[in-house]
């Protein structure tokens, strides 16, 4: 397929064209674009598809507004005024290419590793996600970038426990009687398993919703457990001594599957539900009575399931909270049922052929023995770095492409200072001129999912999925791919997989894994794995086992057990400070992606803080007004919702909106810290002690 051409005679009819929708959320969906005279018109969910079952959220039903936006970056960019200013003329793509090749080839001249790529899951689709661009900075020797800012602590978690991503099919919910939706907003931002809970719940399973906010989705449960953030750990522990109490254990499973288990019970011997329920801060009852639920499944020999979502890992003790609550089904034996288990991520189920399509083995050619690794999460941080020995060279150049950090990353006042450096080279890659695209040297257009090919894995369900383009490029954007490319060649890389194109690298992607007819003719394909994964055991752990006692975590000196770890910023730890924020996403967004599409934007009014009416009270704040949440890191302005959508202590900053279209030109990670995470390095976005006063 050839990108740059634009047809030359203007498209007339009506056609669909079978996609994949490309957002960072468990669901991928299937969908369909209707195309009217070359113009997207219509995307509908792919009643073809099962996991989509004809369905897709309202803001990807959006998806051809954002695409034929008005304020889409239509031609290559080069910057005018002062850095952040956003202000840029208008360049050819020659013009542009020319000049950041020779700028990044100046830069790797005296050291690649001072130039990094910044990229998360704009698009999760493998080809321009990480295809050329990573066979790009391999082959140029840049710094690797750790992405760890969304799932690396529960990641991790999964891995020493049950030794992959992997978990229940997503279908099976449906066939559970108990159904623990833990730290996730499913009505919000996992649309396609709530239907599956939803069915489980008209078969009168019983739901319950682990959430220090009362969700959206704990409105439509039986039961909401709004628990302190960060303190999931002691909960599944509570858990775990009620079973042992009642006997509620499966010794065959047990002895055969798992390691650890005397140390495992003897630890949840010392936590009570009446110590755990004093550090949750929720009513004892209400643990013993979800305790009780699962004991009565349990001696009914009927399935337990738990939706285990990543809201409950962006704390300090985020990944030992995550093996915590992986421990519960193997302790139940509820993996035995292909509608027990838990369920946080199905993404190590897909055979991506990472190594063909992201070529780390070009590393070589820069002849460093290792790379120069950055952590994407401490990003304001490490753009203030000078060289060191033990940091390396400061970093000098940063080409940005499906991220948008000055607005998601934590601490943004440091981000954004880090972004303003003079003697920074900054290249982003972009449909819209985002908080981040302000800060660019040059800002180059990139198409959206309508507008080129891709290949897909899932977090959330086992199909692999296509998307064809359905339009031509809007404007003179273009793929990642070809931007890539283009900077390759001009680099004078002449390795021939810089010449694959895009419909050769969606077939490269899975190889012979999966059968590349069925995508192209169905648009998707289903993976053949086991009704219930570890039904038999089968964890791909050291041992084989799911592992209570993890030895590779003692070997670190770590707690070979889940410890339950107290928040970086526990509440009460700073009298200056009395409220704990967490900082979840608004439904009508995706993560800073939706903001803005004034549709969806009307839809969530202004950034909004819920606030409980006693916090409220005490504070003199009332519904509506304008309030600043502030503390050492600096001040959020937005709107106050005075709401039990908050409970006591905790205030709710919903995400995450575009600086700049915010009251003060902030946002909530103006306030969030760039302290990581026990386990996999991770950011912790819901560990941030506030004030907030009317502003
Ligand atoms: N509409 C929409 N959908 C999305 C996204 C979006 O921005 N908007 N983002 C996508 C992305 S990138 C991801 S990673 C996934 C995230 O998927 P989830 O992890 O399911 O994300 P959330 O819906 O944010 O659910 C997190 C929930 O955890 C709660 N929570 C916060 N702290 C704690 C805690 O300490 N313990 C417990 N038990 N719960 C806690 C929050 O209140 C929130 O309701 O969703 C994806 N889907
Ligand atoms: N306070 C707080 N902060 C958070 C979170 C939170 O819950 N609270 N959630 C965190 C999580 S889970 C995540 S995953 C991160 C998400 O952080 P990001 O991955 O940065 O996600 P987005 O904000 O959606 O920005 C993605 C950008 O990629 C662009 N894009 C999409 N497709 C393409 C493409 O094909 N090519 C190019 N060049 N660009 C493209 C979009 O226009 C968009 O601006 O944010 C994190 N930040
Ligand atoms: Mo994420």
């Amino acid at each position: 397929m050839d990108f740059t051409a634009t047809p030359a005679v203007p498209e007339t009819g009506v056609r669909t064209v079978v996609g994949a929708c490309p957002h960072d959320c468990p669901d991928t969906c299937s969908f369909v674009t209707t195309v009217q005279n070359g113009v997207a018109v219509k995307v509908q969910g792919n009643p073809h598809h099962p996991q989509t079952g004809g369905v897709l959220c309202a803001k990807v039903s959006r998806y051809h507004e954002r695409t034929h936006h008005p304020e889409r970056l239509l031609t290559p960019l080069k910057r005018v005024g002062p850095k952040g200013a956003g202000r840029f003329e208008p360049v050819s793509w020659d013009e542009a290419l020319d000049d950041i090749a020779a700028r990044l080839q100046a830069i790797a001249a005296r050291d690649p590793r001072a130039i990094l790529p910044y990229s998360y899951a704009g698009t999760m689709g493998l080809v321009q996600g990480e295809s050329i661009a990573a066979r790009f900075f391999h082959r140029l020797g840049a710094s690797w970038l750790d992405r760890t800012i969304c799932a690396s602590a529960g990641a991790a978690g999964l891995e020493y426990t049950l030794g992959t991503k992997q978990g229940m099919r997503v279908e099976h919910f449906a066939e559970s009687r108990l159904i623990l939706i833990w730290g996730s907003n499913s009505v919000g931002s996992n649309l396609h398993f709530w239907r599956h809970a939803q069915e489980a719940k008209r078969r009168s399973a019983r739901l319950v919703c682990i959430d220090p906010r009362r969700s959206e989705t704990a409105d439509k449960c039986h039961e909401h457990i709004a628990l302190r953030p960060g303190t999931d750990a002691a909960l599944a522990y509570a858990l775990i001594h009620a079973c042992v109490q009642h006997g509620w254990v499966d010794h065959a499973y047990l002895a055969q599957h798992t390691v650890g288990w005397p140390q495992l019970r003897e630890r949840a011997l010392q936590w009570p539900p009446a110590r755990a329920a004093e550090v949750c801060g929720v009513p004892v009852a209400q643990i013993e009575a979800l305790a009780r639920d699962i004991g009565a499944c349990f001696e009914q020999q009927t399935p337990v399931a738990i939706r285990l979502n990543y809201g409950m890992q962006r704390v300090r003790g985020g990944g030992n909270a995550v093996r915590a609550v992986a421990c519960l089904p193997a302790v139940l034996g509820a993996w035995r049922h292909r509608a027990g288990g838990l369920l946080l991520s199905s993404s190590g189920a897909f055979p991506v052929q990472r190594q063909v399509l992201q070529r780390p083995d070009l590393f070589a050619a820069s002849g460093q023995a290792q790379p120069r690794v950055v952590n994407m999460s401490t990003i304001g941080d490490d753009l203030l770095r000078s060289t060191s020995a033990e940091f390396g060279p400061r970093i000098e150049a940063l080409v940005v492409y499906n991220s948008n950090p000055v607005a998601v990353a934590p601490e943004s006042s440091k981000v954004v200072q880090g972004f303003a450096r003079d003697d920074l080279f900054t290249v982003v890659l972009e449909h819209f001129q985002t908080d981040t695209a302000d800060y660019a040297d040059y800002l180059l257009p990139a198409t959206t999912q309508l507008e080129h090919w891709d290949v897909h894995a899932s977090y959330g369900h086992t199909d692999v999925l296509l998307n064809r383009p359905a339009i031509a490029p809007v404007g003179q954007a273009r793929p990642n791919t070809h931007i890539f490319r283009e900077l390759a060649r001009r680099m004078g890389y002449t390795d021939p997989c810089f010449q694959d194109d895009d419909e050769t690298l969606c077939r490269q992607a899975y190889g012979d894994a999966v059968d590349f007819n069925a995508l192209l003719r169905d648009g998707f394909v289903t993976l053949p794995l086991p009704e219930a994964p570890f039904a038999q055991g089968g964890f791909p752990t050291p041992s084989g086992k799911c592992e209570f006692f993890s030895e590779r975590l003692a070997a670190q000196g770590l707690d070979g057990l889940p410890e339950v770890l107290p928040n970086h910023e526990a509440p009460g730890s700073d009298p200056r400070y009395p409220l704990a924020m967490i900082s979840p996403p608004a439904r009508n967004f995706l993560n800073s992606t939706f903001v803005n599409v004034q549709s969806l934007r009307d839809a969530e009014g202004q950034p909004l803080l819920e606030i409980h009416p006693a916090d409220a009270a005490d504070r003199g704040i009332v519904d509506g007004s304008t309030v600043r949440v502030f503390n050492d890191r600096g001040s959020y302005v937005c709107a106050a919702r005075v709401s039990e959508r908050a409970r006591p202590g905790v205030v709710n900053g919903l995400g995450i909106w575009w600086r700049k279209l915010g009251l003060n030109g902030t946002n909530v990670n103006e306030l969030t810290s760039q302290r990581l995470t026990d386990l996999g390095r991770a950011p912790t976005f819901y560990d941030c002690l506030v004030e907030v006063a009317p502003a």
